[in-house]
């Protein structure tokens, strides 16, 4: 059986990271990724694909590019974790032992919980969704031929990634219908089974704004069930009404599709999860609940902050520490303030960066008013952000911008 002082599951934003970071800091061959798929993606920029703005290639890159040299690479899936025995299984039968895990699964798209979505996705030009890296590339010509009616945009009744994007999308595709003269023939709704737009009060606020400027129809507490797109109906849950629902004609659909743990944990027999099949790890550090030498990053965890690439940026370095100090027979010293980040987009030129902690306790870079839509945060979000990751994030050196933060506030914040 093979054996690593490191060893990586998912090889997405987290694993990627965090195992660059190992394997600089442990030397060749001390190190492995596990990982299936052979390209690798920057989600975030798929709201600008969805938008025209950005083309889909340049969201992807190859993970035979991205791995450095000394790092370890198996192009397969997990199929099981023995955390007793310290080791995995893939899943071409193959087992790989372990002095420390670090889990870095992502979330899982549950699109079969909408009945019939699979099927309108694949035969429906008016229906799209920016979470899927197949589906993102119908978003744009979704919205450019869309020519009047109802446009609806969702957002699920599960945990979510990026609880941003799926707004974001309808605010770019409301300016490209307002310049495209389309938006006077058309009706933009917003189906959200949240009770408010976005969860921190502060950018909350502002986000009314915004929907009310726009004359976007805001319906809360309703979920997406089914759509038929032979009839072009969309049907969802109404939330606050136990057994009611309502049916809506689309002439364009948005979906922000239902997501879950991913099935090797959900289905795992070990107690690596907790009752919504999330890894059970220390909110302050990442350390597993029940093994210390497994941590947890990014959005296979439990930790209670908004699941985005901004707030695996800070984790990767406390796991990286941890392991560490564990290694030192020290006990560990990080205390994570749940740092995470959404770059909420609201046209073509403008961006409200939001940035908050644990509780919703704002932790702004910036010395500026961070509420309101910006030229300058736009163009950290198109142009500066892919920069930082493709160069920094992919390669364990970006730990987020908590330094910046506190030479910008002169030491007077966070
Ligand atoms: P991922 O990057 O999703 O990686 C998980 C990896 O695990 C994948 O590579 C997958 O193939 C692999 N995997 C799955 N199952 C197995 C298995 N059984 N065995 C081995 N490997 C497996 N974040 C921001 O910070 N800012 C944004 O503006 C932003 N916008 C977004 C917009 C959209 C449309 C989307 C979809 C996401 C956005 N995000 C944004 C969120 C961000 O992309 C994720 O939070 C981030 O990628 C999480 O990293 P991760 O490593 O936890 O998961
Ligand atoms: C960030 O660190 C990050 O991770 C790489 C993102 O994902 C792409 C982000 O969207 C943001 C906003 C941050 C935070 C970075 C700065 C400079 C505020």
């Amino acid at each position: 059986m093979k054996h690593y002082k490191v060893l990586v599951a998912g090889g997405g934003t987290g694993g990627l990271a965090v195992g660059a970071r190992a394997r600089r800091s442990l030397g060749a061959g001390q190190v492995a990724v596990v990982e299936p798929s052979k390209e690798h993606f920057y989600q975030p920029l798929w709201t600008l694909v969805g938008a025209g703005m950005k083309r889909p290639e340049q969201s992807m890159a190859l993970m035979k590019d991205l791995v450095p040299s000394g790092l370890d690479l198996f192009e397969q899936g997990v199929r099981e974790f023995d955390p007793d025995k310290n080791n995995i299984t893939l899943t071409n039968g193959e087992k790989i032992s372990y002095d420390y895990l670090v889990v870095a699964l992502g979330i899982q798209l549950d699109l079969n919980k909408v009945e019939g979505l699979v099927d309108a996705l694949k035969e429906d030009k008016t229906v799209c969704t920016n979470y899927h890296r197949d589906h993102v590339k119908k978003t744009f010509p979704a919205i450019q031929s869309f020519k009047g009616g109802n446009a609806i945009f969702t957002f699920p009744n599960t945990p979510i990634k990026c609880a941003g994007a799926p707004q974001k999308i309808m605010y770019l595709a409301e300016d490209y219908w307002k310049r495209h003269g389309v938006k006077d023939r058309s009706n933009i709704m917003y189906q959200t089974a949240l009770s408010v737009i976005f969860g921190v009060p502060k950018y909350a606020a502002s986000l009314m704004k915004v929907v009310e400027r726009k004359n976007i129809v805001l319906n809360l507490r309703r979920s997406l069930t089914s759509v038929d797109h032979m009839k072009k109906t969309a049907t969802f849950d109404l939330l606050d009404k136990k057994g009611e629902k309502e049916t809506i004609n689309y002439d364009f659909l948005h979906v922000g599709p239902p997501q879950c743990a991913p099935d090797v944990l959900r289905n795992s027999a070990t107690p690596l999860v907790d009752v919504d099949g999330f890894l059970d790890v220390n909110l302050s550090n990442c350390q597993h609940i029940k093994y210390p030498n497994i941590f947890g990053i990014g959005d296979c965890t439990n930790i209670p902050t908004s699941k985005t690439a901004a707030a695996v940026a800070p984790q990767t370095k406390i796991v990286m520490t941890g392991i560490s100090e564990m290694m030192a027979g020290k006990p560990l010293s990080s205390k994570y303030n749940g740092y995470t980040s959404c770059p909420l987009i609201t046209d073509y030129n403008h961006c409200i960066l939001a940035e908050f902690g644990f509780n919703g306790s704002i932790l702004e870079t910036f010395p500026v008013e961070q509420g309101k839509e910006r030229q300058t945060m736009f163009y950290l979000k198109k142009y500066i952000m892919p920069q930082i990751y493709w160069n920094m994030m992919t390669k364990g050196v970006w730990n987020g911008p908590a330094t910046y933060r506190y030479i910008m506030h002169l030491g007077m914040c966070c």
